[in-house]
């Protein structure tokens, strides 16, 4: 065939001069490992300095302190191991975890219900001692801020914030491009917004949070409810008898028709909205950026609530979804890429 030498000589890739070929390296290789504490679940992820993940781990994160450190460990060693293979250099460790933190110190101040046992948790020095690595650690909501300043919509965003929903709602402000941590670390709970005087309970012992309208776990209990009152079934959905109900039940009930459901979330949007107006009318950011399990269902709800509600100077902010993976992993991992790398 005469075609082929030619085809070979034209398929070759384009030849890249040693210095890109170094950087290249060095972004593929040069690594973090980054862990994510949530209400439900214990995230540690292999994240390389373009922000890729290269391998993750899941686990249920546990309900008692001396178990959820020692799996903490545990499996920040399985994937330092996988790392060798993977030819990743771990420049080191960083922590997302629910709760206000003091990330000087790397210490985890105070958490609410959703995750028991995690108040006054020094997690810098037993980490750091069991892996020899040096440790970063925030709030995880600030996190995923940390991630879409670096990776995503929040690059050269000068004032924007971010809310994650996952078993609660975590929040994180940029500000003049920075963090805001607040005077006692407690900036930035953008979960405990009160929408209202008499509302549902929230896990942080308050009422009427955003967090206890449209949270994962808020609308888990709502399914719930509905499924004992029998309530919860829509035409068509078959629903195991030794299933375990969830949020997503509720949000296939409603596309599904079921109009109880429907209320429930019509009720969780604008319960969000509302939360998401006030901070717009503190913060005054350019963009707002969802993410988590229910962003996306509630990206248009919130943008009606907004230009219903909102004055009419904080109108013309954005409000988009996330196109992360894994926000909270990201940004743990971006504390390490950052602070290890600088001269
Ligand atoms: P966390 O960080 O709090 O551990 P995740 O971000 O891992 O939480 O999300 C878990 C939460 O999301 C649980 O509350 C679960 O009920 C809810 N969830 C999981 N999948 C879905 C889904 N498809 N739709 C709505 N909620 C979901
Ligand atoms: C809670 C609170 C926040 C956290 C948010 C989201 C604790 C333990 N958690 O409001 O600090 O940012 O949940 O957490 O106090 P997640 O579990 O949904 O990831
Ligand atoms: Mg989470
Ligand atoms: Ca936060």
């Amino acid at each position: 065939d005469l075609n082929e030498p030619l085809q070979k000589t034209f398929c070759f890739p384009p030849v890249k001069d040693p210095i890109s070929q170094d950087i290249d390296h060095i972004l593929e290789t040069q690594s973090a490992l980054s862990v994510d504490l949530g209400g439900t679940n214990l995230r540690v992820a292999i994240v390389c300095m373009k922000g890729n993940i290269l391998k993750k781990y899941t686990e249920t994160n546990p309900n008692t302190f001396e178990e959820r450190m020692f799996l903490i460990i545990k499996m920040c060693k399985d994937a330092m191991r996988d790392a060798v293979g993977l030819n990743c250099r771990i420049l080191g460790v960083g922590v997302s975890t629910g709760g206000r933190v003091n990330p000087q110190e790397g210490v985890v101040l105070h958490s609410t219900n959703l995750i028991q046992e995690w108040s006054s948790v020094d997690l810098r020095t037993p980490i750091s001692d069991a892996l020899g690595l040096s440790v970063w650690v925030d709030n995880d909501g600030n996190c995923a801020a940390l991630a879409e300043r670096k990776f995503g919509h929040g690059r050269r965003v000068e004032n924007f914030v971010t809310i994650i929903t996952g078993t609660g709602i975590g929040g994180g402000i940029i500000h003049q491009n920075e963090l805001i941590h607040g005077s006692t670390f407690c900036a930035a709970e953008l979960g405990h917004i009160k929408v209202s005087l008499e509302g549902p309970e929230c896990s942080c012992g308050s009422h009427g949070c955003i967090e206890a309208y449209a949270s994962g776990l808020a609308l888990q209990r709502e399914a719930k409810r509905l499924h004992d009152e029998d309530l919860l079934k829509a035409e068509g959905m078959d629903i195991k008898l030794s299933e375990p109900i969830t949020a997503a039940h509720l949000v296939s009930a409603a596309r599904m028709g079921n109009p109880k459901a429907e209320a429930v979330l019509c009720k969780a949007s604008t319960a969000l909205g509302v939360g998401i107006v006030n901070i717009l009318h503190i913060v005054n950011p350019s963009l707002v950026i969802l993410s988590g399990v229910l962003a996306s269902y509630y990206k248009e709800p919130v943008q009606h609530v907004i230009s219903e509600k909102a004055l009419i100077s904080s109108q013309s902010i954005k409000v988009v979804t996330t196109d992360l993976d894994e926000p909270a992993l990201l940004g743990a991992a971006s504390m390490v890429l950052d602070y290890a790398t600088r001269r």
